[in-house]
This record gives structure tokens, sequence and C-alpha cells, in this order.
């Protein structure tokens, strides 16, 4: 047992030296890094496809992490020229030196914005620093309002929470006032923003979030 965690520790330690360096050569190029992380299927893919467009003037560059695929990278594509796939080969998350690979096919100097699309899962990505400045973690109606209780250090350590397809709230059970009170339980810190990719509801919300934190202004 002791060993397991020893062995933990060092791969933690290890990704924080990358995340550091990582962090570093974002800030030397004046790139602000946005880890967005969430179970598969929550919207991450379709938030980037309306958010990238809707940032111009500012050029956003896309780290896209799948098990597999590159169909995320190819959705991406749409939308900016540049975007890396770096497939984890069944991993469950991105980790820093992934991250640093990937930093070295982007020409960091012609971006502002570079977006992180995690691995979908709820839990393994949330331990691993990116060397993001800042993390986004959504939760999709369809997955029940229970998630932020069962999942909490997932939102715990997000500085804002994107509840997405609001389109579907009415057709679905969902207490949205349930996920606020266990928000207020875990993090008081981030904001909630309740937003459809479909309709665009909560769109500027999130926007507005977002250019406060890449440049301190409104959208
Ligand atoms: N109704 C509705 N569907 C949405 C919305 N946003 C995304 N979807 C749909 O949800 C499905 C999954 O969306 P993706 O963007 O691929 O989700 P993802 O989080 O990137 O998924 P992974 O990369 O596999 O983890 C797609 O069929 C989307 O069209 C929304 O606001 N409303
Ligand atoms: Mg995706």
């Amino acid at each position: 047992m002791r060993k397991r965690i020893e062995v933990v520790a060092d791969v933690l330690e290890t990704n924080e030296a990358a995340a550091q360096e990582n962090r570093r050569l974002l800030d030397q190029a004046g790139v602000v890094a946005i880890n967005v992380l969430s179970a598969p299927g929550s919207g991450k893919t379709a938030l980037l496809e309306k958010t990238i467009p809707a940032l111009k003037p500012r050029p956003c560059t896309v780290l896209v992490g799948d098990l597999q695929t590159s169909r995320d990278a190819e959705r991406l594509a749409a939308v900016t020229s540049q975007v890396v796939q770096i497939n984890t080969g069944g991993g469950c998350h991105l980790s820093a030196e992934e991250v640093a690979e990937g930093l070295k096919r982007l020409k960091l100097e012609r971006a502002s914005v570079l977006f992180i699309e995690n691995v979908g899962n709820m839990v393994c990505p949330v331990s691993f620093d990116l060397g993001e400045h800042a993390r986004v973690a959504l939760l999709s109606v369809p997955e029940g309002d229970d998630k932020v209780a069962k999942y909490p250090s997932l939102f715990q350590s997000a500085d804002v929470i994107l509840l997405t397809k609001t389109d579907l709230l009415s057709v679905l059970e969902f207490r949205v006032q349930l996920v606020r009170d266990d928000l207020a339980r875990i993090n008081t810190r981030a904001p909630l923003i309740e937003l459809s990719t479909k309709t665009g509801a909560g769109m500027d919300q999130w926007l507005a979030w977002l250019s406060t934190r890449i440049d301190g202004i409104g959208v």
C-alpha cells in the first residue's frame, strides 16, 4: 500500500514540474490557457465550436485529449487552424507532459488563448495540473442533478461551472436549485452559468467571464 502511494506521489510531482514549465511558456507567449473538464458527452467540444468564433479577433488554439479518435479535432478544425489532437492511448486524463508535447506543435506566438479539452472523465483529470490558468467544469442536464454531490472534486477545483444543455430542462427532471445548494457547500468562489449551445442561452455570460480572464474586459 505504501509503495503504491509513493508511486502516485512521484507521478503527481513529475506532472507538477511539467505543469509549471508549461505555465512559464504560456506566460512568456502571453497565452491564457483554459482547461475544460467534464464527463464524456457533456458538451465540451460543442462549447468550443461556439466559443472560438465568438472570441474573434482573438486567435484561439486548442489541444484536445481523446482516448483514441481524432473526431473532436476534426470538428474543431472548422473553427481554428491551430488544433492538435493528443491521443492518450487509453489514459483517462491528459498529463502536463502530454500537453508539453502538444505545445511544441502549436504556434503560441500567434495565439492569445489556448483551450485544452480534457479526456471526458469526472475523476482522473482533476488531480493533474496541466499548466492552465483557469479550469472550467461542465455538468450537462442529462447527467442528473446529483452529480455535484457525487463527484465533488471536479467542481471544487473549477474556476467556473457551466450547466450545459439547459434547453433540455423542460423535458428532464432536473433541480437547478439542488446543484446550487450542493455547490454552495464545496465551492463558493466559482460562478455557475446556465447555458445551451443549441439555443445560445447563457453564452453572453460565459463569454463575459472568459473575456475577463483573457484580457480583463468585456466581449
Ligand atoms: N440539446 C443539446 N445538446 C447538446 C448541447 N451541447 C452539446 N450537445 C450534444 O451533446 C452531444 C455531446 O457533445 P460533445 O460536444 O461532443 O461533448 P463532449 O463533452 O465534447 O464529449 P467527449 O469529448 O466525448 O467527452 C452532441 O450530440 C452534442 O450535439 C446543448 O446545449 N443542447
Ligand atoms: Mg469532445
